[in-house]
């Protein structure tokens, strides 16, 4: 069965439910042959809490509580997170961290606190430990955000892995977010999420869950703090979220729950307190700064699986440019590979792609390429050749290659765990930079066998290096992409020095932004699908990964001409603005869907690419502090609890509020707006914040609301830099950062810091510099004075 057999089928067994359904059983069964006998089975187990304080050990940053049947080690790091691991787990290895665990605040002691209890304080959070193990983590005011219950653990009595649970309580006001990319959110209402990355193999909407990116992260945001905490374990597990209720009356609150219950691994925890910038700052001082994408990469992007020739993929930029359209990247899918394998190109189809990437790059083009990570198990196809000889690919327990199925056929898969692996698979992009390709689309790396072991990656029993410590698929599979992508990382800059790699990936795990982005992966065409789109971004960029954004249009089927351009619109505002679809799918050009459609989503384009400095200025910002450019409403203003419910609505930086129309027949929204005055970006009519307001919503666009007093960096009509400004409300000021495109290299410009204010009836900028404010050295142009 070649791939192109294998798209017929995977399709004709999708598509009928006996045939599903038989498929599955057959799945499972084999699952279980094979991990019957490469895995200990799990035998009888014994519970165990940790038992009552013995002693402790104070020592830098905190120290060690023992307790009867397990010890705590407690460290507030010097960046400000606390890290606390039980039965002598510590920070590192640990394939989130962007390299060593952050030294120990020596400010910070261990102290007896009441009843037996003992507490380190440090200068944003106090954690206290009690005599039993419960773990309780206050503000530096003594509000509690939250507290862990004494952990549980069943131990197997024989050999394996010990289970665990850790149960916590947070504030009844508190709204959770984060745990990767979720369809369902931003706000994570009540449920299970599982912790396990995971193809749904069909299209998926709100209701589908996992998907590609789990992670053990939570953001927690409550009137006395927002709080993050990691749980950094990367083995399969289920959160379960109940969120609290306050008491009317004289009634009682009632704290919302988490419960965390995982397979194996440490049980170790961070923890961040703050603001949600503080605390964003904070975790990417531990997990790594985002890659910063190059700026063509912050343009438009169409992709389509199935574009099957030079001749279409040629057809499909000059549509675009005869009608003046901007277009900033192609992306090539798998069938410009040759039978599907990976680094190989169709020769017949594709004849002459570095010619044709030539090309495209003298219209300011980039050719973008999906790399899988599945390789043909056939000897004579050189990437299986050159991968054998190093021993690249991952084996069962009898030592033998484990063979799943994906689009080239019978196929390996590379051992990312393993550093000698990376090396080898980062030299291939080799081969692609050859070809002319700019930039790098990682798929079904979660990763995927279609011929399954029950579920659609490999069997659990699966070995891994693991870095040299050596374990099993059910450690691995989670952190199985994000070593992809720093294999493809690493590789690139290697290939590459003088260029910033640009890689985005379907799966991964916390860290995965040090290697580049990711984006919604196949998500369903329809107003839900589109729904969900928004809520991966948020969900992701409050994990401190900021670079996403879903295939407009949705991944199959056809979207209405309407609901096509909803999307276009909202894309056109999220970092990651592509256009994509699968094989089968309808067309997604803008010209497909009509005259006025066209129009609509020329002027959406042609915003997106007037707003370019403004996202590299995001870019930068989101490298440097973790801030995302994508932001809930909630992100200046955590304490406003209407604000946290609100799940339609997103803050593009510091500047703008997007509005999307997420619902079909729409011509006006309501929408939340936190404090402060806000422009109508179009019509400068001025609303006053906190409140709900009703916008004007028509086909032509979705509501994008300017801050008072806001300076935002545009492109100029002459391609030139200059500073929009939006007037600050009577009485008030404002300003802004502005960081400066140098290219796509390494430099790293310098930030430019402007305020605005009133000057009798003008409204002044001025550069904030070293020596005191001056003239901005860019053209300005002030907005809204009609509107106030
Ligand atoms: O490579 C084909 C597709 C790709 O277009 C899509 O973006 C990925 O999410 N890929 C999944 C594999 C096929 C899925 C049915």
């Amino acid at each position: 069965m070649d791939g192109r057999d294998l798209v017929r089928s995977v399709k004709a067994v999708g598509s009928t439910g006996a045939a599903q359904g038989w498929r599955t059983v057959r799945a499972a069964w084999r699952r279980r042959r094979v991990d019957a006998s490469g895995l200990v089975p799990r035998g009888a187990e014994r519970a165990r809490v940790p038992g009552p304080v013995l002693d402790v050990e104070p020592g830098p940053g905190g120290g060690l509580v023992r307790f009867t049947r397990s010890e705590l080690r407690i460290t507030v790091a010097v960046n400000g997170a606390v890290f606390w691991g039980w039965d002598g787990a510590g920070p590192e290895p640990s394939y989130a961290l962007a390299g060593r665990s952050p030294g120990p605040d020596p400010r910070a002691v261990l102290e007896p606190d009441k009843d037996g209890a003992w507490r380190v304080v440090s200068e944003r959070v106090t954690v206290v430990v009690s005599r039993n193990g419960a773990v309780e983590v206050r503000t530096p005011g003594g509000v509690t955000l939250r507290r862990d219950l004494p952990p549980r653990w069943w131990e197997p009595v024989g050999e394996g892995p010990a289970r665990w649970m850790q149960r916590s309580e947070v504030a009844a006001d508190a709204r959770f977010f984060g745990l990767g990319g979720r369809a369902s959110g931003p706000r994570l209402r009540d449920g299970a999420y599982r912790l396990w990355n995971t193809d749904p193999g069909l299209s998926f909407g709100p209701g589908d869950d996992p998907l590609y990116i789990t992670m053990p992260v939570q953001m927690v945001v409550a009137d006395a703090a927002t709080h993050l905490v990691f749980h950094d374990s990367t083995w399969d597990g289920t959160v379960t979220l109940r969120e609290g209720e306050e008491g009317a009356g004289s009634g009682h609150d009632r704290a919302g729950t988490s419960e965390l219950r995982m397979d194996g691994g440490p049980l170790r925890c961070w923890v961040m307190v703050g603001t949600p910038e503080r605390v964003l700052r904070t975790w990417t001082s531990l997990t790594g700064a985002a890659a910063l994408p190059p700026t063509w990469a912050l343009g438009h992007h169409h992709a389509r699986w199935g574009f099957g020739s030079e001749q279409e993929v040629r057809r499909i930029v000059a549509g675009y440019l005869e009608r003046g359209l901007p277009l900033d990247a192609v992306h090539l899918d798998i069938d410009h590979f040759d039978a599907h394998q990976v680094f190989t190109v169709d020769r017949e189809r594709f004849p002459k792609l570095p010619m044709l990437a030539k090309e495209l790059r003298r219209d300011g083009i980039r050719l973008v390429s999906i790399v899988d990570p599945a390789v043909k198990a056939e000897p004579g196809n050189a990437v299986y050749d050159s991968g054998s000889a190093v021993d690249a690919f991952v084996r069962d327990s009898a030592r033998r290659p484990v063979r799943g199925v994906v689009w080239p056929g019978e196929s390996v898969y590379p051992d990312f765990t393993r550093a000698r692996v990376r090396l080898w698979w980062g030299e291939l992009y080799k081969e692609r930079l050859a070809q002319g390709f700019a930039g790098f689309w990682h798929d079904m790396n979660e990763p995927v066998s279609f011929a399954a072991f029950g579920e659609n990656t490999l069997p659990r029993s699966a070995r891994h290096d693991l870095e040299g410590r050596g374990g099993d698929h059910r450690e691995a599979h989670n952190v199985y992409a994000l070593c992809m992508a720093r294999a493809g990382y690493e590789g690139l800059r290697e290939l590459t020095p003088g260029e910033r790699p640009f890689m985005f990936s379907r799966s991964g795990w916390a860290g995965m932004q040090r290697y580049g982005g990711t984006w919604s992966g196949d998500v369903a065409t329809g107003w839900p699908g589109l729904r969900a789109s928004l809520s991966l971004v948020v969900g992701l960029g409050l994990c401190g990964v900021p670079y996403s954004g879903p295939d407009v249009g949705g991944f199959d089927g056809s979207p209405s001409p309407e609901l096509y351009l909803r999307w276009f619109q909202l894309g056109a505002y999220l970092p990651l603005f592509r256009t994509h679809a699968s094989l089968r799918a309808g067309r997604r050009e803008p010209w497909e869907f009509g005259e006025e459609i066209l129009e609509h989503a020329r002027v959406a384009l042609v915003e997106r690419r007037r707003l370019l400095p403004y996202f590299v200025t995001l870019a930068h910002l989101a490298h440097r502090t973790g801030a995302p450019y994508v932001r809930p409403v909630w992100w200046g203003a955590p304490e406003d609890r209407a604000l946290r419910d609100c799940d339609d609505t997103f803050l593009l930086g510091d500047c703008l509020l997007v509005a999307p129309v997420l619902d079909p027949s729409t011509d006006r929204r309501a929408v939340q707006l936190p404090r402060g005055c806000w422009y109508d970006t179009v019509t400068e009519e001025c609303y006053e914040g906190p409140a709900q307001v009703l916008v004007d919503a028509p086909l032509s666009r979705i509501p994008v609301l300017a801050r008072a007093g806001a300076v935002v960096p545009v492109r100029g009509a002459d391609g030139g830099l200059e500073l929009e400004v939006w007037a600050p409300a009577p009485g008030r000021t404002g300003g802004g950062l502005v960081v400066p495109d140098t290219g796509d290299g390494w430099d790293e410009p310098e930030v430019e810091r402007y305020v605005t204010r009133w000057e009798g009836q003008r409204v002044v900028v001025e550069r904030d510099g070293e020596d005191g404010p001056g003239e901005p050295s860019r053209p300005v142009r002030v907005r809204g004075l009609g509107g106030l």
